[in-house]
């Protein structure tokens, strides 16, 4: 067992030698040098075998650098009885924590790629959890009937891997991070969301991207749609959905300045669905939109609103990419042809099963969402992190960046707007938000990545840059990568602007430079 020592004392301690500190804090080998801080290899080793503020390690490995990893320590750890954590230690720590928040319903860890895998190689340590049980990411069955994975999912997860996790670091390197960050999308955007309401202190940045933080609102949405899809005659197939989304394009895409497949202004696009539907309304082909077709579309983009207001979902609109093959409405809204195999069903399915009727043998698509009020507020309570008072989360010199794909077919952009201008209001207005709060819409990007726009951008230097040399984050850069290769850049506007292209015309070398665009207000 280790020997007790007081945090606070073994800090103060670690601030002036870390040699000693190492000592004074319980390692008890392996050294790092008075001048630098431990080695991957050595962290591992002062931590392999240890049970450090209730995380017990279960794997210490320095994993080897590759073409595209660096040398890192890989930390396994679990916090009884069962969430599971993974720290990733680099070679030389830039005394900075990165905690990558999850996807879905959690219930694995993040691998190492994407934003962590940028962070690591920036030197910081990383952390991600699995949010306290073992699942594939559409599966809420751990709400079941475990009261302590369901408030861990909710809330708590966050907060308690950052507890064991500062404290790990102390053990492997001598001191806490100087700096804590948490980026996510989707889930892990809502879990941001959640620790800025809820633990204004936990971070000094945050980066919220494409967030599901109404998670009673976007379910009933979801409900009221996948409804609207398995209605007779709702299915919209390949051609149909093609129609749409060509029909979108035609009519919205110049007007950012070039048609290049991105609705960059969607102020500007006035595009209506019911220019599409058929003669009298019935299935004619693949030439026109039925009556119950129309009718998913209007779920879809008309809001959602449930216990008065109580719950929202902001409407998803009409973008022209409702066809991207990998990423489109095949996958989140048709299921290829079967309502039951979207991903949209599949979510509101796990979740009315789960959490609102506790029964598996019911059908979703038969549950009225307003139908048991006290099962919308026991998950709320849970889940929803739609608190837009960030008065505290500002005191504490914290820094919120807001970033939502322009065309996300699953959680609306529009929804993430209306979060950050209610924040505004709750916060002290536009002034006082700009000191501590940005929001960012990147045209054509679907959920959290994908589509035609540049889906890359790195909001984590940014955030960094704001937070320890207070510089402000204004136009920033976005890049569309394919198959790993650089293929365009854009500028990534705040909102309201959006990149309106300037450059010279039918010029394809032109369009993929972002100094050819100008962040401009609609
Ligand atoms: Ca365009």
């Amino acid at each position: 067992m280790r020997r007790a020592v007081h945090p606070a004392a073994c800090r103060a301690a670690c601030a002036t030698f870390v040699t000693l500190a190492l000592a004074a804090c319980g390692g008890d080998d392996s050294p790092a040098t008075p001048e630098t801080l431990a080695t991957a290899q050595q962290a591992c080793s002062q931590l392999a075998g240890k049970t450090i503020a209730g995380a017990s390690v279960t794997a210490a490995t320095t994993v080897a650098a590759t073409a595209t990893t660096p040398t890192f320590c890989k930390v396994n750890a679990t916090i009884p009885p069962q969430l599971h954590l993974e720290l990733r230690l680099p070679d030389q720590w830039n005394s900075k924590l990165y905690y990558e928040g999850g996807g879905g319903y959690n219930g694995s860890i993040q691998p190492l790629a994407g934003g962590n895998l940028a962070a690591l190689k920036f030197g910081y340590a990383t952390v991600t959890s699995d949010s306290g049980h073992t699942d594939g990411g559409l599966s809420a069955a751990f709400a079941l009937n475990d009261a302590l994975a369901t408030n861990l999912f909710g809330s708590l997860s966050v907060p308690t891997v950052m507890s064991s996790t500062k404290e790990m670091l102390v053990a492997a390197y001598g001191k806490q991070p100087e700096r804590s960050y948490l980026e996510g999308c989707s889930e892990g955007g809502r879990e941001g969301m959640m620790a800025a309401q809820r633990n204004p202190n936990l971070f000094d940045g945050i980066v919220v991207r494409a967030p599901a933080h109404n998670w009673v609102g976007f379910m009933g949405h979801f409900n009221r749609n996948q409804k609207a899809v398995a209605s007779p005659g709702g299915q919209l197939n390949d051609n149909k959905i093609k129609l749409l989304s060509k029909a979108v394009r035609d009519a919205c895409d110049a007007k950012d300045g070039i048609v290049d497949g991105i609705v960059s202004n969607p102020q500007a696009c006035t595009f209506d669905a019911t220019s599409l539907r058929c003669a009298a309304g019935a299935d004619a082909g693949d030439t026109c939109l039925s009556d119950a077709q129309l009718a998913v579309i209007t779920s879809r983009t008309s809001a959602a609103s449930y216990v008065g207001g109580t719950y929202k979902s902001a409407g998803i609109p009409l973008n022209g990419t409702e066809d991207d093959p990998a990423a489109g409405w095949n996958f989140w809204v048709t299921g290829n042809g079967n309502v039951r195999n979207s991903a949209h069903y599949l979510f509101q399915d796990t979740t009315v099963k789960n959490y609102l009727v506790r029964d598996l043998a019911r059908d979703s698509l038969a549950y009225e969402w307003e139908s048991n009020l006290n099962a919308l507020y026991s998950m709320a309570v849970l889940n929803d992190a739609t608190d837009p008072d960030l008065r505290a989360f500002k005191n504490s010199n914290a820094k919120l960046i807001f970033w939502h794909g322009g065309d996300d077919p699953s959680l609306s952009a529009r929804d993430s707007l209306d979060y950050y201008q209610a924040a505004v209001a709750a916060t002290g207005g536009q002034a006082a938000a700009d000191d501590f709060m940005r929001y960012y819409v990147a045209p054509g990007v679907l959920h959290c990545r994908g589509g035609p726009g540049a889906d890359q951008s790195d909001l984590l230097s940014a955030l960094d840059a704001w937070v320890t040399k207070g510089t402000a984050p204004g136009t920033l850069t976005a890049t569309r990568l394919v198959n790993g290769a650089v293929q365009g850049t854009r500028p990534l506007c705040r909102y309201p602007q959006y990149p309106r292209y300037t450059g010279p015309a039918n010029d394809a070398g032109a369009a993929a430079q972002a100094a050819n665009y100008t962040c401009t207000s609609p």
